[in-house]
């Protein structure tokens, strides 16, 4: 069976390695699932965040600067919102909204977020498959000092500024694997974690039920789960996670990735920076991989796809 890999993503880290793993093999044998906890209304419209973000990066379209949303798109029509009283604080571009209209069109026609996405992909040429985790609405909310917060309203509203005090997956309970999340896990050689945020991308992935065990089920059978530390030196390479780490408790670094994962990972790749702590990850029972995991370049993206896709793990 030619290897199939899954890759469990959520924002700009996770597209990353996504688009270096679709450049370092068959884009066909790449099966992306992505988190939708970011997903929100915006002006009436379904937002898909974290799968725009991983779209719109396999595609070429996206802002490398900001990691989100399309490379010199323009903004007229929000502005043209905020004339009319409506909340600008998300930036939606004019090109960015193309994306919304279609998929809220579609969505309100019935089809589900899986099918949506699909084509939208297959509109832009993609070869891999992006998969949202659920096509049920499963939403991250944070408890933070200043009430309950949406993802976004965190995020972006309030730029990951007040103390967390703790996070749910709102509609976890009631969410199901999509089809090609299923599909993916029983046919995949090789599960990735990408280095996203442990609790706001990847969490809510691993959240829906049966999944953690799953994996789990395909770590004894001779197919490896390999995690990618988010965490470098003690500190995210972007967004709020070592924020949130340390705010609810978790030691900031590799290791406390680590922890988070050891039940389901039984490899752990980690940055050069940290090879301070290979022991400490062997102690949790899980193999240490030093690399570079640092992604500024398409070749650092490629580099790290092709050491996790060659690395032994029988
Ligand atoms: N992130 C920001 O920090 N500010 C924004 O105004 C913003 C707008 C935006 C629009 C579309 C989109 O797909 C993503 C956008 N993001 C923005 C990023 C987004 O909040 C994050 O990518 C994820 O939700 C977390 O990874």
């Amino acid at each position: 069976m030619t290897e199939h890999v899954l890759a469990l993503a959520g924002g700009v880290g996770g597209a990353k390695l996504a688009l270096g793993l679709v450049c370092a093999i068959n884009p066909e044998e790449v099966s992306i699932v992505v988190n939708t906890g970011d997903d929100d209304m915006f002006h009436g419209l379904y937002v898909c965040p974290d799968v725009d973000t991983v779209m719109y990066t396999l595609s070429g379209l996206y802002n490398s600067e900001t990691g989100w949303g399309i490379l010199g798109d323009t903004f007229q029509t929000l502005s043209m919102l905020g004339v009319y009283g409506a909340e600008t604080w998300f930036n939606l571009g004019d090109q960015d909204f193309g994306t919304h209209i279609i998929r809220t069109f579609l969505l309100s026609q019935g089809k589900t977020l899986s099918d949506v996405t699909e084509l939208l992909c297959r509109k832009l040429g993609l070869k891999s498959h992006v998969i949202p985790m659920t096509n049920e609405r499963v939403s991250t909310v944070l408890q933070t000092e200043i009430g309950d917060l949406p993802m976004q309203n965190y995020f972006v509203q309030e730029r990951s500024n007040p103390v967390v005090t703790g996070i749910y997956y709102d509609g976890i309970d009631a969410a199901q694997p999509s089809a090609g999340f299923a599909h993916a896990l029983d046919n995949s050689s090789r599960i990735v974690l990408c280095p996203s945020n442990p609790f706001l991308s990847l969490g809510p992935i691993l959240a829906i039920q049966g999944i953690r065990d799953k994996i789990r089920q395909a770590n004894l059978s001779d197919r490896a789960c390999i995690a990618v530390s988010p965490i470098v030196g003690g500190d995210a390479i972007k967004g709020p996670a070592a924020k949130i780490m340390k705010e609810l408790g978790y030691k900031v670094s590799c290791v406390g990735v680590a922890e988070l994962y050891k039940d389901i990972c039984n490899i752990f790749v980690m940055d050069e920076q940290d090879s301070q702590h290979v022991s400490e990850i062997e102690a949790l029972g899980m193999r240490a991989v030093v690399a570079q995991t640092i992604m500024n370049t398409e070749a650092d993206k490629i580099e790290l796809a092709k050491m996790i896709l060659e690395l032994e793990v029988k």
